[in-house]
């Protein structure tokens, strides 16, 4: 957490821009501190299912609503953190009406009104084409009407006031024609959100956001959806370190705001991270980060048991190894009964590794553990974590009693049975690989995993 000399990067932070259940007030508070200690200058507001910022976007603040925002603001004022207040207004916004953008202007002047300066338009994830039939008639297509909307609410905007806006087209190579005819269309001051390559980038790349930038006119501020899990990602914890991000990003863009998940205290691990990459891209190394981070996050007495599930909750777009510790056990494993010493020799390294997966499965399970929350959070992923770590101390019992080929295949059956039924992705597809190989009788082949197949 030691912070030495500047970043490169002008904006470092986050964003609460996930669906499903917001943050709390209290984690909000609690997360403004965590950043700021950490570096990071930024906090986007711009939960999807906070009514007041999408779906009823019209509506104004009011009472107890109305003094939290005020608190956030003030929050991050005192610990020097930007907070940039969004809304997304574009599921039913006439582009073309008067009393529409008062409305819009009339909220965010609210929110001025607590000392916010900065804001941000977000205009993602709604239809491509335009909807009501004044718009058709009054715009040629949803970029006009964007830039239209846009160009009028910079307007309004005093010269203290920045502007942020989310393309519809946030995500791709760059240089599309919704973006670039976006950008050459509106104050080259406002900036524009991107997340790279895919929503979900598994590399952030210097070239393609110097495409950006020429096509835009602007450099990218990266969206980033990591560590986000909302929508089809659910059963993915994404607690892994940062990576695949380009060193030099900051010479073609303003900076970082990575997207949370729903999960607080669990968003923390990758986050410190994150800030640890912006702070030194240089110098940034993914594991001694993450290590550095679980100790902080999880607490020093837990965060050996911790790191030994985590290893195994590797899978996100950004890890092109989900599990690699068991997945090296499992091929140490299988060689040897193949290849090596046959199943006796195989069977002691597997054990002990099973046994140590599971006395830390069980020490965060039932144990006392300092982040409370953080373990009631990863509960799913860490019961998956012991039903797998069970299913090896079965296979090399077996192999130790050289069962695995015959009647002893039936015991590990019930394993895969439950690992499936967690529906949470742990151990990545090499466990549930190797089990059904070794149920079905054929030759396991754990290599034969996601990371490693090339697909
Ligand atoms: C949303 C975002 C969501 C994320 C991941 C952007 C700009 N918008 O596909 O709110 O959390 O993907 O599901 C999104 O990324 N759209």
């Amino acid at each position: 957490m030691t912070r030495r000399g500047e970043s490169p990067f002008a904006v470092r932070g986050v964003i609460e821009g996930f669906y499903g259940p917001p943050w709390s007030h209290a984690q909000r508070l609690d997360l403004i501190a965590f950043i700021a200690a950490r570096g990071m200058n930024t906090f986007v507001y711009a939960p999807k299912d906070d009514p007041l910022v999408r779906r009823d976007w019209r509506n104004p603040y009011s009472g107890r609503d109305l003094e939290r925002l005020s608190e956030l603001a003030d929050a991050c004022r005192r610990r020097g953190v930007d907070f940039v207040y969004c809304l997304s207004p574009g599921l039913s916004i006439r582009y073309g009406s008067t009393a529409d953008l008062d409305t819009l202007a009339g909220k965010f002047d609210l929110v001025a009104e607590m000392g916010v300066h900065h804001f941000g338009l977000l205009l993602d994830d709604i239809p491509d084409t335009l909807q009501h039939p004044t718009d058709q008639t009054a715009f040629g297509d949803l970029v006009d009407a964007h830039i239209s909307l846009v160009g009028r609410l910079f307007d309004r905007f005093g010269a203290d006031r920045r502007l942020i806006v989310c393309p519809t087209v946030y995500w791709g190579y760059g240089d599309e024609d919704h973006i670039s005819r976006l950008g050459r269309g509106i104050d080259p001051r406002i900036d524009l959100y991107w997340t790279g390559r895919a929503i979900c980038s598994p590399t952030l790349d210097l070239l393609d956001a110097a495409t950006f930038a020429r096509a835009t006119g602007r450099p990218p501020t990266y969206w980033d959806n990591y560590p986000v899990n909302d929508v089809a990602m659910g059963h993915e914890l994404h607690i892994g370190p940062y990576r695949g991000r380009d060193r030099h990003l900051w010479r073609f863009a303003l900076g970082v705001i990575a997207n949370g998940m729903e999960l607080f205290e669990s968003s923390k691990i990758p986050f410190a991270t994150i800030a640890d990459y912006l702070h030194q891209p240089d110098d940034y190394d993914p594991e001694t980060s993450w290590l550095q981070a679980i100790r902080e996050v999880v607490g020093e007495e837990d965060s050996h048991a911790f790191s030994l599930f985590a290893d195994n909750v590797r899978s996100s777009a950004l890890s092109d190894q989900d599990a690699p510790m068991v997945t090296r056990a499992l091929e140490a494993f299988v060689f040897e009964i193949e290849h090596g010493g046959g199943p006796t020799m195989a069977s002691h390294d597997l054990a002990r590794l099973a046994e140590q997966l599971l006395s830390a499965a069980d020490h965060l399970l039932r144990g006392p553990v300092q982040n409370r929350a953080l373990i009631d959070e990863a509960r799913p992923w860490i019961e998956a974590f012991e039903i797998g770590a069970q299913a090896l101390r079965c296979m090399a019992q077996l192999a130790a009693a050289d069962r695995l080929d015959g009647d002893g295949r039936a015991e590990l059956a019930p394993y895969l049975q439950r690992l499936r039924q967690t529906r949470v992705r742990v151990f990545g597809d090499v466990l549930d690989m190797t089990l059904m190989d070794l149920t079905a009788g054929s030759a396991p082949e754990p290599s034969r995993q996601r990371s490693q197949g090339g697909s």
